[in-house]
Order: structure tokens, then sequence, then C-alpha cells
């Protein structure tokens, strides 16, 4: 559970820093079997890659299609990882289960348990968007994202900036996801953002309508991250009426 001070910031400001979670010899696995499977050395077929753009731009992701294409750690995003056990084992933490089931309910699934990447001096310019809405495909938006650094994050490397209580505004257009000029420069003003900079291993909270974005990584490092999105079980798509992996208050 949250405690009443992180709850407290929960509803002000939209974000919690959790510290770290995972085990050190946890994060540890999880950090190799990343690579391992980027590298082609642990293999789930059909799990959803998407390689970075060469250019930088974000029109140009995943222009080689959503599927593995071959070694390499220049992956942005790679999603499915409820498939992995060891992924799954840390999706399943009892710190996550408390704040689930205090933030959305008993039955839960997970949206996306997605690894978010920017390649050493590389990365793509993610810009300031919000989690929800049409372009999502779901029946009911009750959802909250587990953030966890698998790498130190710096402003250097491309770590999340978030503009605090902009939860607050609600969901800003219809479709969701990436807002108009005008809402960023109403909203986005740099001086009212933070940078979620964080040691390898540590955790944020963070709400779906939060306004969120990250840059490029002009280091010689990898900034991974794990992010997961918690909903309720009774979610399901509408595109299809399937249901999402469960992870906690399975009968
Ligand atoms: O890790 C990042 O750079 C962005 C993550 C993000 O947008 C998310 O987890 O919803």
């Amino acid at each position: 559970m949250l405690t009443p001070e992180e709850f407290a910031l929960w509803e002000r400001q939209g974000f919690v820093r959790l510290g770290q979670v995972a085990e050190d010899a946890q994060l540890a696995a999880l950090q190799q079997r990343m690579d391992d499977i980027m590298l082609g050395h642990v293999v789930y077929p059909g799990m959803y890659f998407q390689m970075d753009s060469e250019s930088g731009a974000y029109q140009d992701i995943g222009k080689g299609g959503s599927g593995y294409q071959g070694p390499s750690l220049a992956y942005r995003k790679i999603q499915d990882l409820e498939r992995d056990p060891l992924f799954l084992e840390y999706i399943r933490h009892p710190r996550f289960h408390g704040i689930a089931r205090q933030l959305v309910g008993e039955e839960i699934s997970v949206f996306r348990s997605m690894f978010m990447n920017k390649p050493a001096r590389r990365g793509t310019v993610l810009p300031y968007h919000q989690d929800g809405g049409t372009q999502w495909n779901l029946d009911r938006e009750r959802f909250f994202t587990v953030w966890t650094a698998l790498d130190d994050a710096s402003i250097a490397n491309g770590c999340v900036q978030i503009i605090p209580g902009s939860h607050r505004l609600g969901l800003l257009s219809d479709r969701g996801h990436t807002i108009t000029p005008e809402q960023e420069q109403a909203y986005c003003a740099e001086e009212r953002s933070v940078y979620l900079e964080a040691r390898a291993g540590e955790v944020f909270l963070l709400h779906n309508y939060l306004l969120h974005r990250s840059g490029v990584n002009r280091t010689d490092q990898p900034r991974r991250a794990f992010s997961v999105v918690y909903m309720d079980a009774a979610t399901r798509s509408t595109r299809d009426g399937a249901a999402f992996p469960q992870v906690f208050g399975l009968r």
C-alpha cells in the first residue's frame, strides 16, 4: 500500500518515487535478461519488438515492422514481457500488488509490460503525451504505470520528464496520447517540469494522465527501463473484446 504521505503526493502530483523495489540480484537478472532478449539468447515467438529510429525522429520509429529483427541493442521498445518468468515475478511483486489493490481493485491485468530503451548515443524524442484515450482501445480507464529504471537515468541519457499535477487536467484529447502544440505551450513550460532522474532499480508510480515525455541519449551507456500498466482485469479491448494477461487476484 501507499503510505498516507505517498497517497497525498499521488493525488496532488500524479507521481510518486517509490525507491528500489527489486532485490539487487533480481535487478541484475532483469538487466541481463533484457539484453538476452534483444540479442536473441532468450526467445518468445510473437513478442513485440520495435527498433529505434536511425534519424531520432518519432515518425521514423519502427520502420522495420513489429517482430524480431535480429541481435541488436538498438531496440526502442519490446512488449509482452509478462511472458518471461523473471519479469513476471517482478510484475507480481507484493509492493505492486498492494498498490494495485489500493488504486484499482483485487483483480488486475496488465495492458502492457514494456521495455523502453534509449540506446547509447541514440534514442528518439518521445513528445509530451498522456496514456489513455480511444487510441488505447480499452472499454474503461482505470490504470496506472509502474516505471522502473534498469540503468541510471539522467537528463543526459534521456530520463522521463513530467509536469507535476497535470493528471488533474484530465484527458486532453479524446483520442489520447500526444497533445496539440497549443496544449504543450499552455501546460508544459520547461520551468514547470520535473526530470525523473533515477538510480538503476528505482521505481516511479505514474498516473496515466500525467503529461510525460523523454529525450535522447547523449551518453555512451544505454538508458533501459521497464514500464508496466496495471489495470482492472475486467477491462476489455474495444477492438475484439479480448481480456488482458491477469497478474493479481487469479482464482
Ligand atoms: O521510458 C520512457 O522514455 C517513456 C516511458 C513512457 O512513456 C511510459 O512508460 O508510459
